[in-house]
């Protein structure tokens, strides 16, 4: 009975401590609101639109809608970013504060590209 109860207790820690990661890997800030926010789709092993331009502070959120997981991996350093693979409708939130052009991809399907102009 008390070892079931410490399992919990450990389990419990274990989610807290994932959820604490995810937020990390997110880039999202708490106490910065982000002025906009735009959508990137992800289907047909594609980043749909593959190319957006968007002003400073803008939050980009990508969308799995495909029934395979995938990653949004940033290419260029000024903005890192790195998403855990993402299941069927999982979301990948990055807020980009600084202008710049930043190409990103998918590290399970390489040839999945998509490029984010900040003005
Ligand atoms: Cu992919």
């Amino acid at each position: 009975m008390i070892a079931t109860i410490k399992r919990r207790t450990l389990l419990c820690a274990a989610g807290a401590a994932l959820l604490l990661s995810a937020a990390a890997v997110s880039g999202r800030q708490p106490n910065a609101a982000a002025a906009n926010s735009r959508q990137i789709a992800i289907e047909n092993f594609a980043f749909v639109p593959a190319t957006v331009t968007v002003t400073a502070g803008t939050e980009i959120v990508w969308v799995n809608h495909d029934e395979e997981p995938h990653t949004v991996n940033s290419i260029d350093t000024a903005a890192a970013f790195k998403s855990p693979p993402l299941d069927t409708g999982d979301k990948f939130t990055f807020v980009f504060s600084r202008p710049g052009r930043y190409t990103y991809f998918c590290s399970i399907h390489p040839h999945m590209v998509g490029t984010i102009t900040v003005k």
